[in-house]
């Protein structure tokens, strides 16, 4: 199947870095092609960058290649719901995977962030998709996203440490890694913390090749319907429908 991960961030690394992780962990069968928009923030990090970078989302998926499912790459799934408006495969994101993923291997889990001011996005998502009685604490590191653009190793003992005060303070069970860029400390966190950890990039792949295993696709019926025609206006006349 062919897969196709958007990095909603700019940051051509991070989108190689992604596109490496979701790799690591697909079937065999499974081909996938890492892009980011061609506009938007380097890092999301707060509502305006989530905003602008929820359009380049849009934009790669107006201009999408073939594809049997996405992934839409960012803790804060911008975009999501429009992505699945314009792809008839299944859509994830990292977030809602990685908290579906959570609940199936523990009773509560903890969510460890980047910057304090994006756990109120990570809250917001947990009540939008019916999580918040799954979730029991979300945490800030003040980690700028792009200290994590290189694989976040020097991050490793900061993360970690939250990590561990999480599972403490919230008595969870496990621990989801609020933000893309930390997918590749998953594997030694989960060794050293001796809990499941949930990297929602790898969650979201393992998903989606399941749900198009199944069969499944994003509804058309209602409000997943495609964007209804028209014209709009600026520099976004290309993503009219
Ligand atoms: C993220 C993420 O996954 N990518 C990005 O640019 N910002 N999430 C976050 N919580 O900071």
């Amino acid at each position: 199947m062919n897969l196709l991960l958007i990095n909603p961030n700019t940051t051509q690394a991070m989108t190689d870095a992604l596109g490496q992780a979701a790799r690591a962990v697909a079937a065999p069968g499974t081909v996938v092609t890492a892009v980011q928009p061609s506009f938007g923030p380097a890092s999301i990090e707060g509502f305006f960058d989530e905003a602008v970078a929820a359009a380049g989302v849009a934009e790669q998926m107006r201009h999408a290649p073939a594809h049997d499912a996405v992934v839409i790459a960012c803790f804060g799934d911008p975009g999501l719901d429009a992505a699945r408006e314009a792809s008839t495969g299944p859509v994830l994101g990292v977030a809602e995977a990685a908290f579906h993923a959570a609940s199936l291997v523990s009773t509560g889990f903890s969510v460890v962030t980047t910057m304090t001011r994006t756990c109120v996005i990570a809250e917001h998502l947990l009540h939008k998709y019916g999580f918040e009685r799954r979730c029991r604490g979300v945490h800030g590191t003040d980690i700028p996203v792009l200290a994590l653009e290189d694989g976040g190793l020097a991050c490793l003992p900061q993360i970690e440490a939250a990590a561990r005060e999480a599972l403490a303070r919230d008595r969870s069970g496990a621990i989801v890694l609020g933000c893309a860029g930390m997918a590749g400390l998953c594997h030694t966190l989960q060794a050293r913390l001796g809990v499941p950890v949930i990297d929602g990039v790898s969650a979201a792949v393992k998903l989606a090749e399941g749900l198009v295993g199944l069969g499944l696709g994003s509804s058309k019926q209602g409000d997943y319907a495609p964007p209804l025609p028209k014209r709009y206006a600026g520099w976004a006349a290309p993503l009219g429908w």
